[in-house]
């Protein structure tokens, strides 16, 4: 069974980070949880991602904020493909994350989702698992039509009831 390895650089990041465990969670995937900061624990991040490819993983999302590095560090140590999760801050709102991780150097990649795109980190990690999983593909195209379903669904109602009334019981965001 394919591993996903979900790492951040501190429990403050888990909040966002499980919303990838979530999306795991929600297709059947096998995944694990780690804390290790790049620059707090540099040699213990250094042997996660050394070793991540013999214990099984196939792809590692690591979600770091501020100079977040974490994401290349990993990325720096393992050929396997690694999503960086830019973690939204409180003095530059996840910018300073986001071009952090978005900016890796030629020859190092880290494939970066939004910021707080945790949700869509775990969509992607599965969709590479799905290269070689048919379960998991099948049950990604069943996701997707899912979601075009209820878009569709929502039109209708809109068409049905118009723009007052749909706006009066739609939950705020
Ligand atoms: C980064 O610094 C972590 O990824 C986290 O987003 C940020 C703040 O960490 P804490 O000070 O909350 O541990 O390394």
């Amino acid at each position: 069974m394919a591993k996903v390895g979900i790492i951040m650089g501190s429990d403050s990041d888990l909040g966002i980070m499980k919303e990838a465990g979530d999306i795991l969670q929600q297709f059947g995937a096998e995944y694990d949880y780690t804390v290790c900061s790049a620059h707090r624990l540099p040699a213990e991040t250094a042997e996660y991602a050394a070793t991540a490819m013999e214990k099984g993983y196939e792809v590692i999302i690591a979600g770091a904020g501020g100079a977040a590095h974490l994401p290349g560090v990993i990325a720096a140590y393992t050929v396997l493909p690694v999503i960086g999760v830019p973690i939204k801050t409180s003095t530059l709102s996840g910018v300073d994350s986001l071009y952090s991780i978005v900016q890796m150097p030629k020859g190092i990649p880290v494939a970066t989702v939004a910021i707080n795109g945790s949700a869509n980190a775990g969509l992607l990690a599965l969709q590479i698992i799905a290269l070689h999983d048919n379960d998991i593909r099948v049950k990604l195209l069943e996701y997707r039509k899912k979601m075009a379903a209820d878009v569709k669904k929502k039109d209708l109602s809109l068409k049905e009831i118009g723009a007052d009334a749909y706006l009066k019981q739609q939950s705020p965001k």
